[in-house]
């Protein structure tokens, strides 16, 4: 009797914290461009003190090898929306709107009966400022924006907010995230931080002025690369160019003009620190909210850079500082916070999408590429993926990389560079023992003791095209590394 008594009790009271708890998950994906998956402290940068954003993986989960499938900006959001490669999304540059046509978690999650928002640099259409589908309230600019007073559109609205990007689009963000309302909402927060040209606001245009910066010895082992990136060492995209703006007169390869190089990296480091202000802001608000626990906080980059590695800066390249991206998740219902977890395997930007709708409970588009990590992160999945295809097409506008095709494993890393019209390739091809040689010092593609392995990893590569449904793979023809600046309008 007492025990029925008991019973109807906690029936009589649980409903209202049983409805709490069976409430669907809120989400809050903070989009970083272009920063590097080691510039965190928690991932060991050696400067740089990213408290906010460390404290989002040290009660949660950090996904150590996490890639892009295509490095380079718009090509990779459409890739993390979609859950697609770029040759399926149809986004394979920097100038190409994403289809209204095509599903996006965020749309989908909008269909379920989510509110949407976007705010901040949204960069697929570089001259469309105008609300997309998909979200309720869309706030972005043209182009890439400013640091400082970039004119936004607000929800239909243009006018220029003064005042630093990383904080504007945060207020904007805490704006929208303390209106009341009854649905659950997904906020996409897109910094313009730590885009080039770099420019710090002003409590941190110092802050790491005592740092000695280099280049790295990397930058000088170029003896077994192919010749294109020796090419690329004075232009737009090499050490000895012009560093966006950073150095103002080029190409010098002089010891001392390392200082440029220096200027530039600190001024990088500079702009992600406005960016774990902002983080820490979020978090706040969402504690303070009573919301915290049930958001899924999502912080992530889109593509990685290089900072001097083999010579270079930019993206677009497969070497490791170029697709290597830094993404953590806190959601106490995937990781408990009092049990942090790191996750190991290769886990793509197209792997976002299916996994936010199975965390939310909606159903994924069919035939996508990317996979949930659900289950890879709450009990291990033995299927999971043991190597992945990165794609990316030569632009004209930016001749300083070549077609790119190549296939990484937990291992090892073979990346071709196709000329563009089926014959031979003519630049030499990469192969990285990455277990062995992180840094990817050595070429070992003429080693004759790794002709097995080259030519295992070759039929891999062609498998994963074949996978991700290539048939026929066109690309641009390679007109090879230029001299020439790129457009200023594009740059
Ligand atoms: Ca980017």
């Amino acid at each position: 009797m007492r025990l029925a008594f008991l019973w109807f009790l906690l029936a009589f009271l649980t409903p209202p914290m049983a409805q709490a708890q069976e409430a669907r998950p809120n989400v809050l994906f903070i989009l970083c461009d272009d920063l590097r998956w080691d510039c965190l402290s928690s991932a060991g940068h050696p400067h740089l003190k990213t408290p906010h954003i460390d404290r989002l993986a040290r009660e949660g989960v950090f996904f150590k090898n996490t890639f892009c499938t295509t490095s380079l900006c718009s090509p990779s959001r459409a890739s993390i929306l979609s859950g697609l490669y770029a040759h399926a999304h149809g986004v394979t540059n920097n100038f190409t709107e994403y289809p209204a046509e095509m599903a996006s978690f965020p749309g989908l999650l909008q269909s379920a009966g989510y509110e949407t928002g976007y705010i901040g640099k949204y960069h697929m259409g570089e001259e469309n400022d105008e609300k997309r589908p998909d979200f309720d309230y869309f706030v972005t600019h043209k182009g890439q924006g400013k640091y400082f007073d970039t004119e936004f559109n607000v929800d239909g609205q243009r006018k220029t907010l003064p005042g630093y990007y990383t904080h504007v689009v945060t207020d904007l963000a805490e704006s929208w995230l303390k209106k009341p309302r009854t649905k659950p909402w997904l906020m996409f927060l897109g910094h313009k931080a730590p885009h080039s040209f770099y420019f710090p606001e002003k409590k941190y245009e110092h802050a790491f002025d005592q740092v000695e910066v280099r280049y790295p010895d990397t930058a000088f082992q170029l003896q077994n690369k192919p010749t294109w990136i020796k090419e690329r060492l004075p232009t737009w995209h090499g050490i000895y160019g012009p560093l966006f703006d950073w150095r103002k007169k080029f190409p010098d390869d002089s010891p001392a003009a390392v200082k440029d190089f220096a200027a530039m990296t600190r001024a990088y480091w500079g702009t992600i620190l406005s960016v774990d202000d902002s983080v820490g802001r979020l978090y706040r608000l969402l504690e303070e909210n009573g919301q915290l626990d049930n958001t899924i906080i999502v912080f992530m980059g889109d593509n990685g850079l290089l900072n001097g590695e083999h010579g270079m800066v930019d993206k677009r390249t497969m070497h490791e500082p170029s697709i290597r991206i830094p993404l953590i998740v806190r959601y106490p219902k995937l990781a408990p916070t009092r049990c942090p977890r790191v996750v190991e395997p290769l886990v793509l930007t197209v792997d976002m999408a299916p996994s936010l709708l199975d965390l939310c409970g909606v159903e994924p588009p069919k035939n996508i590429h990317g996979r949930s990590w659900r289950k890879l992160v709450t009990e291990g999945d033995p299927s999971w993926r043991r190597s992945f295809l990165y794609h990316y097409n030569y632009e004209k506008q930016f001749p300083y990389t070549p077609n790119v095709r190549g296939v990484r494993t937990d291992e090892w890393k073979l990346v071709r560079y196709p000329h563009g019209d089926g014959s031979p390739d003519r630049h030499m091809a990469e192969l990285y023992h990455l277990a062995c040689d992180p840094d990817e010092r050595c070429n070992l593609i003429s080693d004759p003791r790794c002709a097995g392995i080259a030519a295992q990893l070759r039929a891999e590569l062609d498998r994963l095209i074949t996978e991700v449904g290539i048939t026929n793979d066109k690309m641009p023809l390679d007109e090879g590394v230029k001299q020439q600046l790129p457009d200023q309008k594009i740059r």
